[in-house]
């Protein structure tokens, strides 16, 4: 059997790596901007991947909520991931919380279209109406997709407690802060991630890294001088 995997952001990269969710080259993001990586959430798509992620984002709420517990009463935790990707990612990482962290979270997520027939609406899963809600999401570049999930949230009632993202790219969002900087500072709510591109380029100039490529490393420096913070 293969035990569940503890997160480690190392083995996260080398297995995006290993199966090109992790790609070098010259990529358009939703930004506009041109870049020589492109992270491919999609991608992550065996069940090993999926777990270490799940992983990842279950680690990180349960040091959030030990860091936050006050001692006393229990604490409620509810997660959201969007549409599409975002998913099978909250629906694995209720999963990894309650199997390896003991936490009964609720989760729940939204649709791209809304019913107009059945239990009607745009959201699935739990009730977030009055509720904190964590937000869990692939990536981060210049902060419009998590902007546009706050406003999904506030519409439906709800307040954002906090964010996970697998990847931020620390790039500027809409002035010259990263766009995390500037979600935690509006929302004033943490914001974590996963990974992040000093550890993609750490990992590309490492001597015992078969990724190990001084090529591509400048490329990403200098991408990184264009538009990192
Ligand atoms: P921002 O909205 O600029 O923060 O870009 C984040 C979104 O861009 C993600 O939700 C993805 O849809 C997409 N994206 C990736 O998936 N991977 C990348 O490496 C870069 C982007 C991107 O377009 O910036």
């Amino acid at each position: 059997t293969n035990a569940q995997p503890t997160f480690s952001s190392h083995q996260f990269i080398q297995l995006a790596l290993d199966n090109q969710v992790l790609k070098f080259g010259e990529f358009v993001l939703k930004s506009g901007r041109i870049s020589p990586y492109f992270f491919n959430a999609g991608l992550l798509a065996t069940g090993e991947m999926l777990s270490l992620l799940a992983r990842g984002y279950a680690d990180a709420l349960a040091e959030q909520m030990a860091a936050t517990n006050n001692g006393t009463d229990e604490q409620e935790l509810v997660i959201f991931g969007a549409a599409y990707k975002g998913i099978p990612f909250v629906a694995a990482t209720a999963q990894a919380l309650w199997n390896h962290h003991g936490i009964n979270a609720k989760w729940g997520y939204n649709r791209k279209e809304a019913k107009t027939h059945g239990e009607g609406g745009n959201l699935v899963g739990a009730d977030v109406n009055g509720k904190a809600v964590w937000v869990l999401d692939d990536v981060i570049t210049a902060g419009t997709a998590m902007r546009e999930v706050v406003e999904i949230l506030e519409q439906a009632g709800a307040s954002v407690a906090g964010i996970i993202i697998a990847l931020d790219r620390k790039e500027k969002g809409q002035a010259e802060h990263s766009a995390i900087q500037e979600l935690a500072s509006t929302l004033e709510v943490p914001v974590r991630a996963l990974i992040d591109i000093d550890n993609l380029i750490s990992y590309l100039a490492d001597d015992n890294s078969q990724y190990k490529d001084a090529t591509q490393l400048a490329k990403m420096q200098h991408y990184r001088t264009q538009y990192g913070v």
